[in-house]
């Protein structure tokens, strides 16, 4: 397929000039068109941030949801059409801070998504306060004596959690962020790719260049079907390691469904039966 199927013609693209969400974008208009998934297969889901515009700049269906609120909307979106290619996408904020919560009890439940994390250290959308994910002694225009706050570290929480995959990737190595989103998007289970995303205005100290040096990529010797090794690596800050951290095939919650383990046919495929949901309607009064 031709990644340009993805476009959407006239969009008025908000983000500035040089924003790492770019990169981001093209890689996974990229990726989609080498798995061959159209548009019509695809939803794009997300919340509220810079990050969660992506969806309205890639032709597919899209569900844009509250702030911190776009994982629920995505486990839904996948339990009633487990036919469809789910991908989430947002923002570190969006993801670990407003949508904490969502995030943990979401690995507890393995829906078989991808969600694409653009970690910018930052509040992008509304001009540079803290995030989660914001380094300690990072200064903003409310945290202006510094961040005090430990980071948040969504990849060894996941990894705890025993999430089914979990990687980092950097939106400044394309060939590398696309190879990590085809294994994630491919892998039958929830997917977590963390993607290094430079905010190039607000800011100012995690920039391209330090993402660049301060970062490497896993080797052969990392063993991602180890959990031990995968949270050792997890919490290194001294170089963040790259790539697959983490794999753990495990059943999904479609899978976990009651309602499909006879028929596995979408929700929305199956006749409507108005007397038995009156009957279960009555029953509960
Ligand atoms: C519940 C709620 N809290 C706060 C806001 C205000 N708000 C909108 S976007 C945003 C930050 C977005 O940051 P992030 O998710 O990291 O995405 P980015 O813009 O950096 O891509 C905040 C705090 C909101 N819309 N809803
Ligand atoms: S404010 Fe930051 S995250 Fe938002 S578009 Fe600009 S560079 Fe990108």
């Amino acid at each position: 397929m031709d990644p340009k199927m993805f476009d959407v013609e006239g969009a008025d693209v908000a983000w500035c000039p040089g924003c790492g969400d770019f990169s981001i974008l093209r890689a996974l208009k990229e990726v989609l068109a080498e798995l061959e998934i159209s548009p019509q297969e695809l939803v794009l889901v997300s919340g509220i941030g810079q990050a969660g515009k992506l969806p309205h700049y890639l032709k597919s269906n899209v569900f844009n949801g509250l702030h911190g609120r776009s994982l629920p909307a995505s486990t839904t979106i996948k339990a009633v059409n487990p036919e469809l290619t789910v991908i989430n996408v947002s923002g570190d904020g969006c993801t670990y801070g407003e949508g904490g919560n969502h995030f943990i009890h979401n690995i507890r439940r393995n829906p078989d998504i991808t969600n694409v994390v653009h970690n910018n250290m930052v509040y992008g959308l509304t001009k540079g306060q803290a995030s989660p994910t914001s380094q300690k002694e990072f200064k903003t225009p409310l945290q202006a004596e510094g961040v005090i706050s430990e980071p948040f570290n969504p990849l060894s929480i996941a990894i705890a959690l025993d999430a089914s995959f979990v990687a980092r990737a950097f939106s400044g190595d394309i060939s590398q962020t696309k190879e990590i989103l085809k294994k994630a998007i491919k892998h039958k289970g929830y997917a977590l790719v963390d993607i290094f995303q430079p905010c190039v205005t607000f800011n100012k100290v995690n920039t391209f260049q330090w993402f660049k040096n301060n970062t490497y990529y896993l080797d052969e010797s990392h063993d991602p079907y180890d959990r031990n090794q995968a949270f050792k690596r997890s919490v290194e800050t001294e170089k963040y390691p790259l790539g697959i951290f983490y794999i753990n095939p495990k059943r999904t919650f479609e899978e976990n469904l009651t309602v499909y383990s006879k028929d596995k046919s979408p929700m929305y495929k199956r006749e409507f039966h108005m007397p038995r949901l009156r009957e279960l309607m009555d029953s509960k009064k």
